[in-house]
């Protein structure tokens, strides 16, 4: 491997597991955006090779909202690994993120590998079932700003997430209101409709990105559609939640006491 890759992928880890923040490689050591996926693809081993196993995937700015808050307007995407997963409902632990924030999504179990591109008619068979779901995004760079090949080097801030109850009520899902409350409060109002203007059209760019990657995603694996809103910044004590119109809730509390905030 490009030694490059192997260095940057490994600052990468370090920076997540330790939950230290570092400087944007692009300033410094830019790199094409084909490398950045092989840095994340490098990063995302380290983990399996000490026990994590990967989970699915995720994909990010499919929403106008969320490429608008980043100042990035091409889709990408990232691996998700088991460690990731927050309990529903539960208290979430600041100590291992960053700066982490929260935003509003859903998410897709697969049915069958998906193998090949698919189209929009196509996708509805590989679906086993959607929730609604929170992602936790924790960019590793300083200041959470970062260039295109920045973000997906770091496996596009993935950190954690929470999965409601699964369901098959797929009808609707082009435009199922999204709200995010903050403390019982509504935060954000949108529509499963800023995803791609359905947010199984997440799956079809998979589908596509995948097939370019020469890579298969087997059968029983997740697959974030992308916030529908802005992401928002945790802190202590909050309590979090997202409600999709159709698929029920999401949720989890910050807990109080925690040292691991103020890194920057
Ligand atoms: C990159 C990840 C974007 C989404 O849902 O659009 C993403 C970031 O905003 O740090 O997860
Ligand atoms: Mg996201």
């Amino acid at each position: 491997m490009n030694t490059d890759i192997a260095r940057i992928a490994e600052a990468l880890d370090r920076s997540a597991r330790g939950a230290e923040p570092l400087a944007q490689f692009s300033g410094t050591t830019p790199f094409s955006l084909d490398d950045a996926y092989l840095i994340q693809r490098a990063s995302m081993q380290r983990r399996y090779a000490d026990g994590e196993h990967c989970i699915g995937i995720k994909l990010g700015f499919t929403s106008r909202a969320k490429m608008e808050q980043m100042g990035v307007d091409s889709l990408i995407w990232g691996w998700l690994s088991n460690t990731m997963v927050e309990e529903d409902g539960g208290l979430v632990d600041l100590a291992r993120y960053i700066h982490p924030r929260v935003e509003p999504e859903v998410c897709f179990l697969t049915r069958r590998a998906i193998d090949r591109p698919l189209t929009l008619l196509e996708v509805a068979d590989y679906v086993e079932a959607v929730a609604p779901a929170l992602e936790i995004i924790d960019s590793r760079y300083q200041a959470f700003k970062f260039s295109l090949e920045d973000v997906v080097a770091d496996n596009c801030s993935s950190a954690g997430l929470t999965v409601g109850p699964w369901s098959r009520n797929f009808s609707g899902l082009d435009n199922a209101g999204v709200v995010l409350r903050l403390d019982g409060r509504m935060a954000q109002a949108s529509s499963t409709a800023a995803i791609l203007g359905n947010p199984l059209r997440s799956l079809v760019q998979a589908s596509r990105l995948l097939h370019g990657a020469e890579l298969e995603l087997p059968a029983g694996s997740l697959v974030m559609a992308g916030a529908a809103s802005a992401a928002v910044a945790l802190h202590p004590g909050m309590h979090v939640s997202v409600e999709v119109q159709g698929l029920g809730q999401s949720s989890f509390s910050v807990r109080r006491d925690n040292g691991g905030v103020g890194h920057e």
